[in-house]
């Protein structure tokens, strides 16, 4: 199932007679505020968010899993999935793999299905939370923290050897996310936790490529429910700052405890220029792997906002590497991703409305009020005409959930694979 330029034409030439008059009305009143249109545009365009391998199959929780059909069995049919959706976006262009649920049997092909995709090889993302077939050592109670010296060992190996799948694919950064911690109070030292993490993450940095990246990911609790190991921005920060310039902090939306000031973090970090990934979602309670933007839309706008911000001004952080983490149990899976590619690019573009000068200025004479102005001005707007002229001037669909619908993707992936495949490593 590949969309080819001749989909896109006949979807757009059914949208673009509401389009066109949408996206002249809101550039005309962009236009009156001294908004530079082709400039916001532009950056939509170049934005790119990485899609994970695991986000395309049906998840699940620990209670039941509810398969979507046609679901991608193989590598290559994830690859095809991705590509699906930077055909219709062309936002998705990456793709983020997981080892070891999806080695490449055949580097060349694998490079080639990416290449026929449009696609490049984001960050790829160890695993040490669950135990592998034949493995020598067990994760039961830990990888990188865990006493055993064995045990470490094995699982700095196993980051090592992602690195050196990654180096084959053309990716740049490794993701570690640890689960290490403890289920019950007294269960672990929680110094002697943190030193063996410490020397294990910077062994595995030792063996990093010159021109590669270490991102490391926090999260507060789950699948431990009493302590982790790397439980904060402040711990991973610290951590980052051990291993050296190579590695940085990963922010993973999903990864706070309710109410967090997550908008604030991001702007911390980006001053010490140690922001390096960015991991989309939503959440009421925790790590829901919602929607982006389906809870709490105007959090994620205030992230952007401060996102823009540090883009512009902190030369000294990275470029950063965006993805959606998130793992879907009863939508379609391609659908989801979709509306979350949407989300994003909305809070995008709101946030690059937003007067940085004019804030700069109501903030100096403590106008608190116009301040809260300024910003729900830019959130009020409906910006969603922009996101469409952009997608279509960079060769995609007006409407991609509409054209997700009308070309009958999904039904094409049912006919192709059948109603009983399963995605690898759910
Ligand atoms: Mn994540």
């Amino acid at each position: 199932m590949r969309i080819n330029k001749q989909h896109i034409a006949d979807e757009n030439k059914n949208s673009s007679e509401n389009h066109k008059d949408g996206f002249d009305f809101l550039s005309h009143q962009l236009d009156k505020q001294d908004k530079d249109v082709n400039a916001i545009l532009r950056k939509l365009a170049d934005f790119q968010v990485a899609i994970p391998s695991w986000a395309l199959g049906a998840g699940g929780t620990r209670f039941g899993r509810f398969s979507y059909f046609g679901e991608p069995s193989t590598l290559e049919q994830k690859i095809d999935d991705v590509g699906v959706l930077h055909a219709l976006t062309k936002t998705a262009g990456a793709i983020s793999l997981h080892i070891p649920w999806d080695i490449p049997q055949d580097y060349d092909a694998i490079k080639e299905r990416a290449k026929i995709n449009g696609l490049v090889f984001d960050a790829v993302n160890s695993n040490t939370f669950q135990d592998q077939k034949d493995a020598k050592e067990s994760y039961r109670f830990g990888s990188l923290s865990n006493l055993n010296a064995s045990a470490r060992e094995q699982a700095i190996q196993h980051n090592i050897d992602v690195i050196n799948i990654g180096e084959k694919l053309g990716s740049k950064s490794l993701t570690v996310w640890l689960a290490d911690g403890a289920n019950f109070a007294g269960q672990r030292n929680f110094q002697s936790s943190l030193i063996h993490a410490e020397n294990s993450l910077k062994s595995i940095y030792s063996e990093l490529p010159d021109d590669w990246k270490m991102f490391i990911e926090y999260k507060p609790y789950e699948p431990n429910f009493y302590s982790t190991v790397i439980q904060d921005w402040g711990t991973s920060f610290m951590l980052a700052n051990a291993c050296g310039e190579k590695a940085y902090t990963l922010v993973d939306l999903g990864h706070h405890l309710p109410n967090t000031n997550i908008e604030q973090i991001v702007s911390t970090l980006m001053l010490k220029g140690k922001l390096g990934g960015f991991h989309f979602n939503d959440s009421k309670y925790g790590d829901d792997d919602s929607t982006v933007g389906s809870v709490k839309p105007y959090a994620l706008f205030l992230i952007f906002n401060e996102l823009v911000y540090g883009m512009e001004n902190n030369p000294q952080n990275p470029d950063l590497a965006w993805m959606i983490d998130a793992s879907h149990n009863i939508k379609d899976p391609l659908e989801d991703l979709l509306q979350s590619l949407e989300a994003i690019l909305e809070a995008y573009a709101k946030a690059l409305l937003v007067d940085q000068e004019e804030l700069k200025a109501a903030q100096e004479r403590n106008d608190v009020t116009l301040c809260q102005e300024i910003m729900q001005n830019a959130y009020r707007t409906d910006v969603r005409p922009l996101l469409a002229q952009a997608r279509a001037l960079s060769g995609g669909v007006i409407n991609p959930l509409k054209s997700y619908r009308s070309l009958r993707i999904r039904e094409g992936l049912i006919k192709e694979r059948g109603m009983n495949s399963v995605a690898t490593g759910l």
